[in-house]
C-alpha cells in the first residue's frame, strides 16, 4: 500500500513512478524495395553508411542493396544460428541464438577480428551509449561492455507494469529501443533506462503487404534499421521477399 491507488502492491504494481499508458503508432509503407527470401533475417543496422544484415538458421553476415535481393556481399557462418547485429560506428557485433558466441568484426568488407563467449540467449542486439543491448527471448534487456562483452547491467521491459517477452530483433535509435515482439507485427519502443514501454507500433500493414508470398510460419516480421543522419527507418521480416521504409504516424 501507500501508492495512493489502492492496489495490493504484487510485484507489477512496486513502482514509484506510475507507468502511463503507451502511445499508439501506425508503420505506413513509404517505399518498398527487393529482400532476399532465404533472408532468415535476425538483425539489420546501418553500418558506415551501409546497410548489414544477420541472417540465423545458415547463418550469415550480409551487406545488402536497396536495388537488388542479392546481397553486395555476404559471408556464410555454415550451421551457426547468427542473431542480432549491431554497430558501434567502428566494429560490427553479431550474436548467436543458442551457441553463446559474439562475433566481432571489423573493417570494409568486415573481417571477424574476435569470437566471445557470453551465457544465455542471443536474439537481439543493438548499441545504447557505449553499451550493446541484448534481448534474449525473456523480458530483461542485458547491457554488455563491446569489448569484452561483460554484463554490466539490465533492465526490465514492462508496459504498464507487466513484463513483456519475445523481444527479439532490437534497434537503438531516437532515444529508445525498438523491438520486434516475435510471431506478431507489434514493435515496442522502450525507454532504456527504465524498460518502460513508451509506445507501441502496429506494423501489420508490412506483414499484410507480403503474407500472400509468405510459406512459413515462421515468416515473421523482424528487422529494424533506422539511418543515422537521415532518420530513415527499414523494417522487414524472416524470408521477407520485401523491405520496407516505413512512417511511423501517432495515432489515438
Ligand atoms: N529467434 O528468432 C526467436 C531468436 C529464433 C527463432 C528460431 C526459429 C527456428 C525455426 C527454424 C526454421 C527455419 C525455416
Ligand atoms: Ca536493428
Amino acid at each position: 500500500m501507500g501508492l495512493g491507488n489502492g492496489c495490493s502492491c504484487g510485484p507489477a504494481q512496486r513502482r514509484i513512478t506510475p507507468e502511463g499508458a503507451p502511445t499508439r503508432k501506425v508503420a505506413h509503407i513509404v517505399q518498398e524495395y527487393p529482400h532476399s527470401t532465404d533472408a532468415f533475417t535476425q538483425g539489420l543496422v546501418f553500418h558506415q553508411g551501409r546497410l548489414f544484415e544477420s541472417t540465423g538458421n545458415q547463418g550469415t553476415l550480409r551487406e545488402l542493396s536497396l536495388e537488388s535481393a542479392t546481397p553486395l556481399w555476404m559471408e556464410p557462418l555454415g550451421n551457426i544460428f547468427t542473431e542480432g547485429l549491431a554497430s558501434d560506428g567502428e566494429r560490427l557485433y553479431q550474436l548467436t541464438w543458442t551457441e553463446g558466441l559474439l562475433y566481432t568484426w571489423s573493417g570494409l568488407p568486415p573481417t571477424r577480428e574476435r569470437t566471445t563467449r557470453y551465457s544465455g540467449d542471443g536474439w537481439g542486439l543493438c548499441y545504447w551509449q557505449g553499451r550493446l543491448v541484448r534481448s534474449d527471448g525473456t523480458s530483461m534487456l542485458t547491457f554488455h561492455a563491446p569489448d569484452t562483452f561483460e554484463p554490466v547491467g539490465s533492465v526490465e521491459v514492462t508496459l504498464q507494469g507487466l513484463p513483456q517477452d519475445q523481444l527479439n530483433e532490437l534497434e537503438c535509435a531516437n532515444g529508445v529501443i525498438y523491438a520486434n515482439v516475435w510471431h506478431s507485427s507489434s514493435v515496442l519502443e522502450i525507454d532504456p533506462t527504465t524498460g518502460h514501454v513508451t509506445a507501441i507500433i502496429d506494423a501489420s500493414a508490412l506483414t499484410r503487404a507480403v503474407s500472400p508470398q509468405l510459406n512459413s510460419r515462421e515468416a515473421v516480421l523482424n528487422g529494424i534499421a533506422v539511418e543515422p543522419g537521415t532518420g530513415r527507418i527499414l523494417m522487414t521480416g524472416k524470408l521477407w521477399p520485401k523491405l520496407f521504409e516505413v512512417r511511423l504516424e501517432t495515432v489515438d
